[in-house]
């Protein structure tokens, strides 16, 4: 049964700590440090660092409740056998979750080969076995592995909140628009909040 509620648009969505979790998408160096795959693409890093401070503030609230946390990492074998042909090398230093972030022991880390977190991977058994509802959404990028990955949790059944300070993006057009589009039409595939009000939804 939900016992608390997180302010966010477009309504109030109530959830249980004990039936959430924290999914923290692709914080890996590779994306958010300067000299990895990301800056490689073109793209400024600086908007992707922004996230992780108060990724960091909800990861430790998350701890302390004892909620599940989960990271992903994209990225792929070292072989490149499932490989397109820019590359995320598990193993890799660039694939590696930031300090700031890096998974506690027990927590789980989801190595995905593609931009959802569900796709190929073992994140929704791990979710059932611990009877998880709602996800709580950090990460980058917002418009292509935190969005792809809301989808197809909501296609689940999942309820997603996304916090639009801990997920960003190299563009702040497709920032503003990626989360635009999760609560259009009613929370069409989720829910926006921010670090604030999770933090104050959580107690801390
Ligand atoms: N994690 C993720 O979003 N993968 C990407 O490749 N994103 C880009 O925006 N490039």
């Amino acid at each position: 049964m939900a016992n608390k509620a997180i302010e966010a648009e477009p309504y109030e969505l109530e959830f249980d700590p004990k039936s959430t979790a924290l999914l923290i998408i692709d914080m890996q160096r590779d994306f958010v440090m300067p000299g990895g795959f990301g800056e490689a693409l073109g793209n400024d890093v600086t908007p992707l660092q922004a996230t992780i401070a108060p990724t960091k503030r909800v990861l430790e609230a998350a701890r302390k409740k004892g909620m599940l946390v989960i990271h992903t990492r994209e990225g792929h074998r070292p072989d490149l056998t499932d490989c397109p042909p820019t590359t995320l090398v598990r193993g890799e230093i660039g694939h590696d979750i930031v300090p700031e972030l890096y998974p506690a022991p027990g927590e789980p880390v989801i190595d995905k080969p593609g931009k959802g977190a569900f796709y190929a991977t073992d994140l929704e058994l791990i979710l059932r076995d611990r009877g998880s509802k709602t996800l709580i959404v950090c990460g980058v990028t917002t418009e292509v592995c935190v969005n792809t990955s809301v989808r197809e949790a909501n296609d689940r059944g999942y309820e997603c909140v996304v916090l639009s300070d801990c997920v960003g993006s190299y563009f702040p057009e497709f920032q503003k628009a990626a989360l635009a589009m999760i609560k259009a039409q009613g929370g069409i595939f989720g829910w926006v909040s921010d670090s604030r009000r999770a933090l104050a939804a959580l107690g801390a």
